[in-house]
């Protein structure tokens, strides 16, 4: 059953850190009334982490804990789920999968004005070359809700947000 029976459908929006996901998604919220959940932003409130990454400066997040907080919301459908992780929520959650990419050129910018240096900004580019969200996005989900998108200027922007606003007004209706 499409949605597994939703009112409003999921969307997850992942990416490499920095390709604009809560950008998109804080947009795509005020356009569509659906709920944004900033998952590394529900780690750090909820502490759902197991501490903090000195290799890679991050917190490594408890994702069962994660999936747990989360439940409830997702079974109630309308969330926009921001995050750079996407093979650990349960399939049936998402009704589409965005993932945002950025040329790497402009995305060394971003992270660098980021205060991103050394091996933190080099994985995070190499993180983006390779397409590993692209990947891991790809392995997890069915190929037809997997939605690539460019996100390297402030057009780039404006078209996803009104590309998914008019997907989400328009879902089950057809
Ligand atoms: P993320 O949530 O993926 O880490 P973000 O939304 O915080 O990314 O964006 C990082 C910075 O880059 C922020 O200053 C906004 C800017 N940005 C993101 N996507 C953009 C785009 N498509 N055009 C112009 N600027 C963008």
């Amino acid at each position: 059953m499409a949605g597994d029976g939703r009112s409003r459908p999921n969307i997850l929006v992942t990416g490499t850190p920095g390709t604009g996901k809560t950008t998109t998604c804080s947009l795509l919220a005020d356009a569509t009334q659906l709920r944004h959940i900033n998952v590394g932003d529900l780690v750090k409130a909820k502490n759902l982490h197991e501490g903090w990454d000195e290799e890679f400066e991050c917190h490594i997040i408890n994702e069962e804990l994660v999936c747990d907080e989360m439940e409830d919301m997702m079974e109630d459908g309308g969330n926009i789920v921001d995050y750079h992780g996407c093979d650990f929520f349960p399939e049936h959650w998402f009704d589409r999968v965005v993932v945002l990419q950025t040329d790497n050129s402009v995305l060394h910018d971003r992270l660098s004005s980021r205060g991103y240096m050394g091996v933190k900004l080099t994985n995070n580019i190499e993180c983006e070359i390779f397409q590993v969200l692209l990947e891991e996005a790809r392995s997890s989900y069915a190929e037809d809700i997997v939605i690539p998108l460019h996100s390297n200027c402030v057009e780039d922007m404006s078209s996803n947000v009104a590309m998914l606003t008019d997907w989400i007004n328009n879902w089950g209706q057809s």
